[in-house]
């Protein structure tokens, strides 16, 4: 009651601008009844932080906002209009002289709907233009006040609404999820004290180490201006010439050649703040801060030759994981690390913390977990939340400031820049999805789209007509950090930024024999694509710095020698603190080891033994996983028991990658016919070539021995990842199934062992 009288809702108009209607939509034809629908505000029971004890809530709260909820419309019930509210009685045909006759320029109602139309479109994002968003809240799980006053480390269960974005980088707007890149991972955190964006990416590190250089490598790495090839790819000339003569983008990307750059999720990627930030606390005295979030699901890549086929057998493949997830309460988390060290023990480090292209080993500052991110709502609207989103690095909030890194420094510019034209104008801040959800007063007027109508005379300060208002806050308020500056301008680098190699060989270093070999299976692919032998080899005279067996093993799969190595930008002598880090491997973060939101297909014929799998459907489903029963094609087969088991989805519709796990079938004339379909056979070949979990009931072993698959490793011993089950006759129906085997093979998600270069099967 309180919220719904703070909002300027509008009687008249129930549909619209509305906190009631938010709540409690119209009862309409195609709505279901009001108490059956859960509609939330950005800030609501879920997001908010708990109530305390005597009823009164925490911070993190704001009672006078609710800026989605204002504007959202569910046209259930109502009558359709016209943008200016006039109600139209015919929406079929446009108003003609005679039945036959020309079109008249009267017919406004027309003219308004073409027109709409012919501007829906805006300029997509220049980078990072292909994203899938949610919504969620932050809490914070260990108050950071002796570092920062930033709000949203103010205190332990303080929760802080959160809109996050997650993109790929070089793609257009329709292009493929699985394309190998870089993720974007931004976060705008609708703190009581403003907006704090933290617009990182899923890669704790960058190509280059100043912001002049980006429109080069986004020109590089785009595709080529005269062909307009490669989309959403790096694999061309362009790009590795660009790189192959920047060094510094070396350790950047021994992470884009690995499996970072195929995730099998946006729920199982890291993301990284990327650069070294400033926390302030209120004696005003400032920390190093580096950003990490952490799937609590754990970190799980696809390999490459299951993405390139996702490509086409569902572009989509992750904003459709992330709503489906969200959907079905399997809501994704991630825990917030921060790694903080002083200016003090950065001047000691070997690499310099300004260097966006180094980062900081666990080993030498560990991870602090600060909180938690759990996102539990999907948009309403991807055009007014999603794609107008605005995130800008230049958001922060009190006790959260920038450091020097001349690439965050570009950074600051840029967003805003870009959304001048991309959003229209000055005022999209004012967007929905974009406005803080703490109260914005200043001196600020006009300019395209302005929503805010300003009443009074005072739009200038200081004022006395205004009473001095709106005041300026003076300490409470943002304040820098009083960093000492006294040098001559000039353009240049500090000497640390000059080593390009020690932290990609580091990489190289932690990385597991397996992922190795997927890095090395990457540059082979990438350079192959590329034309210019030149180029190629100038990516191998850099590789030749990093490590002498990477710089082998991929001039082999390229038929090249391995030139000499490119010379050094300075010949500076580094000693790493740390020579391995295991925490940069991708397989340490195992996660919760559980199956939930695993997609696994149950392949099904006619006389397929169901009793068993059945109760192998229900106890997955039970788990949280999303099993489902994939014939040929849709409708009903006959099982051994006779009764109808309805395929929910068929093999062409949903091919061997979209799923995560196969369980084939017991019943000899089912196995018989099924290992007689080539779609069949395929798709399990391809799962077994992506490494992924096989239950093999009873006869399906006829399936599994038509695809040419050896249940044995390549080195004599019993594949885990393949869990056989014991044949079973109709008779014997009704036994107790024992999936743990499967489930633990399934947890794991991927069984490398298996894995061949080039692949067995
Ligand atoms: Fe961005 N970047 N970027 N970037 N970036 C944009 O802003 C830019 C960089 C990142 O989901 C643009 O609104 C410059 C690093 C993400 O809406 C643009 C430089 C990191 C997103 C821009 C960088 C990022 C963007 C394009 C070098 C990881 C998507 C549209 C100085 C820490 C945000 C837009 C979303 C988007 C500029 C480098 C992450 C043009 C100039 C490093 C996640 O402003």
């Amino acid at each position: 009651q309180a919220l719904a009288k703070a909002m300027p809702a509008n009687p008249l108009k129930p549909a619209e601008h509305g906190l009631a209607n938010g709540h409690t939509p119209q009862a309409g034809p195609c709505q279901p009844a009001p108490d059956e629908i859960v509609r939330s505000s950005t800030v609501n029971e879920d997001t908010a932080s708990p109530k305390t004890g005597d009823g009164s809530v925490r911070p993190g709260f704001n009672p006078t906002n609710g800026p989605l909820d204002r504007m959202r419309v569910d046209s259930g019930g109502q009558a359709l209009t016209t943008n200016h509210g006039v109600p139209v009685g015919d929406n079929q045909n446009s108003l003609k002289a005679g039945l036959r006759g020309p079109t008249l320029l009267e017919d406004f109602i027309l003219r308004e709907k073409i027109t709409h139309f012919d501007h829906e479109r805006i300029p997509e994002r220049v980078v990072h233009a292909r994203g899938s968003a949610a919504h969620g809240y932050f809490e914070c799980t260990e108050a950071l006040t002796e570092h920062t006053t930033a709000a949203p480390f103010a205190e332990t269960g303080k929760r802080t609404p959160v809109f996050v974005r997650f993109s790929t980088v070089a793609g257009e707007r329709g292009s493929i999820d699985t394309a190998r890149d870089v993720r974007g991972f931004a976060v705008k955190f609708y703190t009581d004290q403003g907006n704090w964006d933290l617009v990182g990416n899923n890669i704790p590190v960058f190509f280059i180490q100043d912001a002049m250089k980006f429109p080069d490598l986004v020109h590089a790495l785009k595709p080529e201006p005269h062909h307009q090839m490669p989309q959403a790819s790096s694999a061309h000339d362009t790009f590795w010439d660009f790189v192959s003569l920047m060094p510094e983008s070396a350790h950047m990307l021994m992470w884009v050649m690995s499996d970072r750059a195929i995730p099998r999720s946006y729920r199982t990627m890291q993301g990284f703040g990327v650069h070294t930030f400033r926390l302030v606390n209120a004696a005003g005295e400032s920390v190093f801060c580096k950003f990490h979030w952490t799937p609590v699901a754990g970190t799980h890549s696809l390999v490459w030759d299951e993405a390139a086929k996702l490509g086409g057998a569902d572009p989509d493949y992750h904003r459709r994981d992330l709503w489906e997830a969200i959907e079905s309460g399997n809501f994704p988390e991630w825990e917030l690390g921060v790694q903080i060290f002083s200016d003090v023990q950065a001047e000691g480090f070997s690499f310099d913390v300004l260097d966006p292209t180094k980062l900081v080993p666990e080993e030498l500052v560990p991870l602090r977990t600060v909180g938690r991110m759990v996102l539990n709502r999907n948009p309403d609207n991807f055009f007014a939340e999603t794609e107008q989103v605005a995130f800008c690095t230049a958001h922060v909030v009190p006790g959260i400031d920038f450091s020097n890194d001349p690439l965050l420094q570009g950074r600051i510019h840029s967003y805003v820049d870009t959304q001048l034209t991309r959003l229209g104008g000055p005022n999209f801040h004012e967007i929905p999805i974009n406005a803080s959800v703490a109260q914005v007063h200043n001196n600020q007027r006009d300019g395209l789209h302005r929503q805010a109508i300003h009443r009074g005379r005072v739009n200038y300060e200081p004022n006395s007509l205004g009473g001095g208002c709106p005041f300026q806050t003076g300490k409470a308020g943002f304040v820098s950090f009083p960093q000492p500056v006294a040098e001559d301008k000039v353009r240049g680098k500090p000497e640390k930024f000059a080593d390009h190699y020690s932290q990609a060989t580091l990489f190289w270093k932690s990385q597991t024999p397996v992922e190795q070999a997927h890095i090395v299976g990457a540059y082979r692919f990438e350079l192959t694509r590329v034309q210019t032998p030149a180029v190629r080899e100038r990516v191998l005279s850099v590789l030749a710095n990093v490590d002498t067996e990477l710089a082998t093993r991929v001039a082999e799969g390229l038929g090249m020698p391995v030139p000499p190595p490119q010379p050094k930008a300075l010949p500076i002598d580094v000693k790493p603190e740390v020579e391995k880090s295991p925490a940069l491997s991708l397989l340490s973060r195992p996660g919760e080891a559980g199956i939930k939101g695993r997609r696994v297909a149950l392949l099904v014929a006619d006389g397929v033994e169901d009793v068993r799998l059945r109760t192998v459907h229900k106890v997955l489903a039970a788990a949280g996983a999303a099993p489902r029963f994939v014939g040929v094609r849709l409708g009903v087969v006959t099982p051994l028991s006779q009764e109808p088991l309805h395929v929910e989805v068929s093999l062409e519709a949903a091919p061997s990658v979209t799923w995560d796990a196969v369980v084939l079938p017991d019943g000899e004339q089912a196995a018989l016919s099924l290992a007689e379909q080539g779609q069949v056979v395929e798709f399990v070949k391809d799962q077994y070539r992506h490494c992924k979990p096989m239950l093999v009931l009873g006869h399906a072993s006829a399936i599994v021995a038509k695809a040419g698959i050896d249940v044995q490793l390549p080195d004599g011993g019993q594949d885990p990842g393949i869990v056989l089950g014991e044949p079973m006759d109709a008779a014997a129906a009704g036994a107790e199934v024992n999936v743990e085997g499967f489930f633990a093979a399934l947890a794991k998600h991927r069984h490398y062992e298996r894995e061949t270069d080039p692949p067995r099967v």
